[in-house]
């Protein structure tokens, strides 16, 4: 073997690596001296996180060791943000019944929408009690909305008053009837709500 080359054998690293190596196997020795035969170690750990969510989630998160579940970004949130995404869905149907619009037409300021009746769109607007309606004036023209008929007058149930161009005005119907509505300013717009 020249001189100029090095041994390939380099006995110190060699003997480092072997203290590495039962070091190792040494701490391994002492974790399975700590868990015992206990497999399940990691298993448990999550089973008693799990059962104490768990509790806390019945006892609606009151206690004090139960508010990091309402800390954002842990599993109770979460799982309230895919509860609210499925709310957003659900008032679909029922928005119908809650809220409806009557739209005050473009050109009603001038007589001819009555002869389609076509002054308040719908002009038979059917709702379930409880329900709100919102009458919209998309018109150039200042309009009303009065309970009542052209020829009776005002029965006094409601009157929105003058409403200005885009403005609106709502009422809300508690109980079911017929409800004929005018334009004080126009008396041949009229319209009826059916409760
Ligand atoms: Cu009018």
């Amino acid at each position: 073997m020249s001189q100029l080359e090095p041994d390939p054998h380099n006995y110190k690293k060699v003997g480092y690596s072997m203290i590495l190596v039962a070091g190792s196997l040494a701490a391994i020795a002492v974790v399975y001296l700590i868990m015992g035969p206990d497999v399940l170690y990691g298993d448990n750990i999550q089973r008693a996180k799990t059962a104490h969510f768990e509790e806390c989630e019945k006892n609606g998160f009151v206690a004090s060791d139960c508010k990091r579940y309402l800390e954002p970004g842990n599993t109770y949130k979460d799982s309230e943000d895919k509860v609210e995404t499925v709310m957003e869905e659900a008032p679909i149907g029922v928005a119908e019944t809650v809220t409806q619009t009557v739209t005050i037409s473009m050109g009603s300021g001038s007589p001819g929408c009555e002869e389609t009746n076509s002054c308040y769109i719908p002009y038979e607007l059917t709702i379930s009690s409880g329900s709100t309606v919102t009458w919209i004036n998309t018109d150039n023209a200042a309009h009303t909305v009065t309970s009542g008929t052209p020829n009776g007058g005002p029965d006094g149930l409601f009157d929105s008053s003058i409403i200005a161009m885009n403005a609106e005005f709502s009422y809300e119907f508690s109980e079911s009837g017929m409800y004929d509505y005018y334009c004080i300013v126009h008396p041949w717009m009229t319209g009826v709500v059916s409760v």
